[in-house]
């Protein structure tokens, strides 16, 4: 297990293990059965945008002869809202953790039945334990990555527009109204998901960022009205391209989006320098899990798919694609230095003791910050 992973996971889990759950069954060889006979060979997916590698689709299908649907989201509201209203034809879906706990208390979500996850032991069991603690005894969900929100930036347009000192590794870059002033002309995008933007913006202010507290919570959203003269738009995926391009300048985003940001720039080769900064305060780290509905009608095939993802070979080449870390402790060895080593894929020991994760928002809360966010939003 790689070290770094490994110190922030022990101990986070030293304190949880109660709710762990039992041990995964044995490994078979790993590799992806061919579909039952007779089954239909179709599987639909929903997963994130930009978040799988680039044959992981394709390799699947080529191993086992199922079809795959593959679509894609970026918002974990437009998924719940999905979810809530059932038969969303999906066999697989990719919800963060936090949300998934109350869909898993809504009884979207069939429980795994882990026999038929020959590679179940890869995954890392105190990132396991960890993760227990809002899906009790990981009965209905596996890890596929995580990662952080930050701050993404080009890096000589904001020497441009704020000097020498600009206050890259702060919230103060984005949540300080004369910070952003001075950034509005060369774009800036936050991302379009208030559960992910108020709890950073109550951190910087000095609250509890997952306070329930409604004047605490109208003190984040009054700081973002201020804000909001000065945010180009709000979006959770456009923000890669723009950055690459230099079509922006800042974007509130998640660390793989934003690295992968880095990457199509520097491919491109135009001078367009974007880095990814978590910032000192302490930022949001989260979790994005496999799951499969209870109506799903293709079960089979969504076993057959998830065992695939756990295989080493497999999460590695998703990893080295879309720049995340994951849980797979075997698929280390294979992922790339380049991902391993870079401190906004896997943060450094001071930083992660500076994440916090977001709580599960209760729905009076959760219905608080959407009221709010359209608001924000329709400039009202
Ligand atoms: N492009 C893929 C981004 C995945 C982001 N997951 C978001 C988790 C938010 N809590």
């Amino acid at each position: 297990m790689n070290a770094r992973m490994s110190a922030l996971f022990t101990a986070l889990a030293a304190a949880l293990l109660a709710g762990c759950g039992g041990d995964p069954p044995a490994g078979a060889d790993g590799s992806a059965a061919n579909a039952a006979p007779g089954a239909e060979k179709v599987l639909n997916v929903y997963n994130w945008s930009d978040y799988i590698g680039e044959d992981t689709i394709a390799g699947f299908q080529e191993e086992t002869g199922i079809r795959v649907t593959y679509d894609v989201f970026d918002s974990n509201e437009v998924l719940e809202a999905k979810l809530m209203a059932g038969n969303t034809g999906y066999d697989i879906v990719v919800p963060s953790l936090t949300f998934l706990s109350r869909q898993v208390q809504a009884g979207v979500f069939q429980e795994l039945d882990k026999s038929r996850l020959s590679n179940y032991g890869n995954l890392d069991p105190a990132f396991m334990a960890l993760l227990a603690t809002n899906d009790p005894g990981n009965l209905h969900s596996l890890p596929y990555l995580w990662g952080t929100t930050g701050i993404g930036y080009n890096v000589e347009k904001v020497r441009e527009a704020l000097g020498e000192d600009a206050p890259v590794d702060s919230w103060a870059l984005v949540f300080e109204p004369e910070n952003l002033a001075k950034l509005k002309g060369c774009g800036v995008a936050i991302l379009d998901t208030p559960s992910e933007i108020i709890p950073p913006v109550l951190l910087y202010l000095g609250e509890q960022p997952n306070s329930f507290d409604e004047a605490v919570i109208q003190k984040g959203v009054d700081r973002l009205k201020e804000l909001r003269p000065h945010i180009t738009y709000f979006h959770s995926s456009q923000f890669i391209n723009d950055l690459a391009n230099g079509d922006i300048c800042v974007a509130v985003g998640w660390s793989g989006d934003i690295i992968q940001a880095q990457a199509r720039a520097e491919e491109a080769g135009k001078g367009v320098d974007v880095a990814y900064s978590i910032p000192k305060e302490g930022a949001p780290m989260w979790f994005d899990m496999l799951a499969i509905p209870k109506d799903a009608r293709n079960v089979d095939n969504a076993y057959l798919f998830l065992d695939y993802l756990l295989r080493p070979d497999v999460m590695a080449g998703i990893q080295n694609y879309v720049m995340y870390a994951s849980a797979n402790q075997a698929a280390l060895p294979m992922v790339d230095d380049a991902v391993l080593d870079d401190p906004g894929i896997y943060p450094d020991e001071d930083t992660k003791a500076k994440l916090f994760t977001l709580a599960v928002l209760p729905p009076e809360v959760d219905r608080l910050f959407n009221r709010h966010w359209t608001t924000l939003k329709t400039g009202q």
